[in-house]
């Protein structure tokens, strides 16, 4: 059951003037930084407030770290914005597995690692009304015992 935004992800160009602007307009601060490899990200987290499932919620900020990630090609073409939306789950594998049986295309067969240990997956956004979507279960809510 998805039940919380778990995180927005904005893409941008320059990670550390993105968190400047986001602490000195808003009072965000950061979280958590990490770079994921995998993803071809570098990404700050800032928390904006704890959610009544034992989460909470962040805005994900991206700076692209290869030049053929999927958020340097997403900025090439749109620019600096709103690159996907995060709902958390408890259980993404089962949440995956029913989105998928209604027809929705899920783009890991498995679901990868995501920021701070969490496991994600990606819905693709053609299939969502344009808008990419992620699901994830957070480190401290995995049901499996990979850390
Ligand atoms: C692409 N499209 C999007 C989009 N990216 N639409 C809405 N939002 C986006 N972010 C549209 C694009 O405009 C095209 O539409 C069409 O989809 C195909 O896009 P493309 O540019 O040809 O790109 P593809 O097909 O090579 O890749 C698109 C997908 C890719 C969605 C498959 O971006 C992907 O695998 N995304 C999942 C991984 C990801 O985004 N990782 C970064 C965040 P038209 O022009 O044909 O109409 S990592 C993260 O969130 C982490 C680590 C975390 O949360 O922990
Ligand atoms: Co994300």
């Amino acid at each position: 059951m998805l039940t919380r935004i778990d995180h927005i992800g904005i893409a941008c160009f320059d990670l550390d003037a993105t968190v400047d602007f986001y602490r000195t307009t808003y009072g965000f601060e950061v979280f958590h930084t990490e770079v994921n490899e995998e993803q071809g990200v570098r990404e700050a987290m800032l928390k904006i407030n704890e959610t009544s499932d034992g989460g909470a919620s962040y805005l994900q900020l991206l700076q692209p770290v290869r030049e053929d990630s999927t958020v340097a090609k997403w900025l090439a073409k749109n620019g600096e914005g709103v690159h996907h939306i995060a709902f958390g789950t408890a259980d993404v594998d089962a949440d995956a597995a029913a989105i998928r049986d209604k027809g929705v295309r899920v783009l890991y067969d498995q679901p990868r690692t995501g920021s701070m240990g969490s496991r994600i997956t990606f819905l693709h956004p053609k299939d969502c009304h344009g808008v990419l979507t992620e699901l994830v279960t957070s480190a401290e809510r995995r049901h499996d015992d990979q850390g």
